[in-house]
Parts: structure tokens; sequence; C-alpha cells
């Protein structure tokens, strides 16, 4: 039982039970049982009746929802790294802290990020249906050859955690040869330590790389980044991954590409119009597709709960929390 006199704090999804668990002990916690996703008028009376909302990617946190009035709610505990999906500066002019739950996660999503490497390059989804269909034979020497990921180059667009934690992998793991660009550069010496090149532009990383894959904010600037033109850089045997965020790439522009073999493959985490995937992607043998399951293990989801939970815990004590971004 929560006590009274505790905040009350809007948890918009279901999250792992620990995290409910302890959110009803620290606050009077109203929870999703049901897990639908909240309408814009859920969200609105939650920012109306709860000190707090723990909001995630789902929600789409308008500032057409934030003029709700009256507005109790003073933080919006963001579950998930990215905030793409808060009007910041909208939830900023109304008084409201955001935080979010950098660094938990990621080491999983560098993982997915390599494992995607993988099952595109190896044909792994391909190889998957193949067998469930019944349509696989037996071995022959020739059968569904794919492509080696070691010692390939890997182009990174973004260096920053998770992209740094991809470098290591394919660095020390896979003996990659790692390029990035990224408009704020890790310190030298962690460029080094991750054998990484810095290229000046994402041009020069397109060009260059066997596999390319994108960890970058969504912000207005790197909306439709990956376009038509930057597509047709790419070399026609490099690979495409996106475990960032979908609008980063022209989802459209990606479909021709693949369709006229300008590129060799893509694998993709994340969708310009989650759930919604382009059709034509649907279609395409060599294209990997996941349902954002970057950062979705056990531990880190816990995790994610539990960093949200500290947030809300260090606000309402009236610090500052350690994961605010505005
Ligand atoms: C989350 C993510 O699962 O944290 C992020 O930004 O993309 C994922 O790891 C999801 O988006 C929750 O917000």
């Amino acid at each position: 039982m929560s006590t009274p006199g505790r905040p009350t704090v809007v948890v918009t999804r279901r999250l792992p039970a620990p995290v409910e668990e302890q959110l009803a002990r620290e606050f009077q916690a109203r929870l999703n049982p049901d897990d639908h996703p909240f309408t814009p008028a859920e969200l609105q009376e939650a920012l109306r009746s709860a000190d707090g909302v723990v909001p995630t990617v789902s929600d789409r946190v308008s500032a057409d929802t934030l003029s709700v009035e009256p507005l109790r709610a003073r933080i919006l505990a963001n579950f998930g790294v990215g905030f793409n999906h808060i009007d910041v500066s909208a939830a900023q002019a109304r008084g409201l802290v955001v935080t979010n739950t950098p660094d938990v996660l990621t080491d999983d999503t560098a993982d997915e990020a390599i494992m995607l490497m993988l099952m595109v390059a190896r044909r792994a989804g391909e190889g998957e249906r193949h067998v469930r269909t019944g349509a696989w034979t037996g071995w022959r020497p020739t059968h569904m050859l794919g492509t080696r990921l070691s010692g390939k180059v890997l182009g990174l667009i973004g260096m920053g955690r998770i992209g740094r934690a991809v470098a290591k992998r394919a660095h020390h793991g896979f003996a990659m040869r790692v390029m990035f660009h990224d408009p704020y550069p890790p310190p030298a010496e962690v460029v080094t330590e991750l054998g990484a090149e810095r290229q000046r532009s994402v041009e020069d990383v397109l060009r260059e790389a066997d596999f390319v894959s994108i960890h970058s904010p969504a912000t207005p600037d790197t909306r439709h980044l990956i376009n038509a033109a930057r597509l047709a850089l790419m070399r026609p045997t490099a690979f495409l991954i996106n475990t960032a965020r979908g609008d980063i790439v022209d989802e459209a522009a990606l479909v021709t590409a693949l369709e006229r073999g300008q590129i060799a493959g893509a694998a993709l985490d994340v969708y310009e119009q989650e759930p919604r995937v382009t059709p034509g992607l649907l279609k395409l043998d060599n294209v990997v597709l996941l349902p954002h399951l970057g950062s979705a293990t056990q531990e880190t989801r816990v995790a994610m709960g539990m960093r949200a939970l500290d947030n809300l815990k260090a606000f309402f004590a009236g610090a500052t929390p350690r994961d605010r971004v505005v």
C-alpha cells in the first residue's frame, strides 16, 4: 500500500515487476496494468492529476498535450534514453523538469547493433525463414552465402555512449576498422583506445564503410540524415544498421536504394512511424526487421526503471536529478 502524502506518479506503460513494486513503495503510483498505450487525453489527465509522470517512447508528449490546464505535474521522468517523443522546449516553458535513463542500456543496445550486422551479413533472418517454411533441402557448399563481418570497415554515425560501445566490440572483438563522424567527437584518447578514425563528414563515412551503423540522437538536424543522396554514396556491397531512431533514415528512400541494389542490405530496429513499417521493407529478403528491441533485456529494463525512479526520488527530495535533460 502506498502511503498518503507521497507524490503521485503516473506510469504510462507496464514496467518490470521489481520496478513497479519499488514505485508503489516510494510513491502514490498509478500503474497501467493492462499496458494500453495512453491517448493524448489520458496523458493530459496524468499531467493534471499527478506530481510526476513516467512516459516512454510510445507516448507523444507534444506542446499541445503539455498545454493542459491546470498543470500539476512537475517532472517527466522518461523511461528511455531517447526523448525525441517529448517536446522538451514546451516542457521547459511549462516549468517541467525532464529526465532520461542513459548508461544502463548502452551495452545491450551495442550488442543489438552487432547482432543486426551479423544477422544481415550472414543472412540469419532469411535462413531462419528458410528452415521454418520447410524450404531447406540440405547442406551444400554454395547455399546462402553471406558476407564476413571480421576485418571489415565499420562506419559509425554518432560516437556517443552507444557508438563507442559498438566501436569497442567491433574493434576488439571483430578486428574491424572503425571510422566515425560526430559533430561532438569523444576525447582523442578515447578515439585511440577504440582504434577509431574520425571522418570530417557523414559522406566520408558512407563512402568508405562496409557497415554503416547509426548512433545519433533524433533531432531536427538528424531527421532524414540518411536520405536518397547519402544512400547513393554507400557501396553496393555495404549494409545499413539503425538502432537509434527511425526518422534519421528516410525509409522510402531506403526501400528505393535496396530495390535498385545501391546497397547490399539493411537491418533496422526502429522505424519512422512505429509500429508501422514501410510495406516495401517487408518484401525484401536482404532486410532484417526487429520490433525496437535495443534495450529489451530483463536486466536493462529493470535498470532503466530504477534509474527513472532514482530521478523521481532526487527531484521530490529537492535535489537535481542525475539525468536531467532540461
Ligand atoms: C527503449 C530506446 O526501449 O531508450 C531508448 O531511447 O530506444 C529503447 O532502448 C525505448 O525507447 C523506451 O523509451
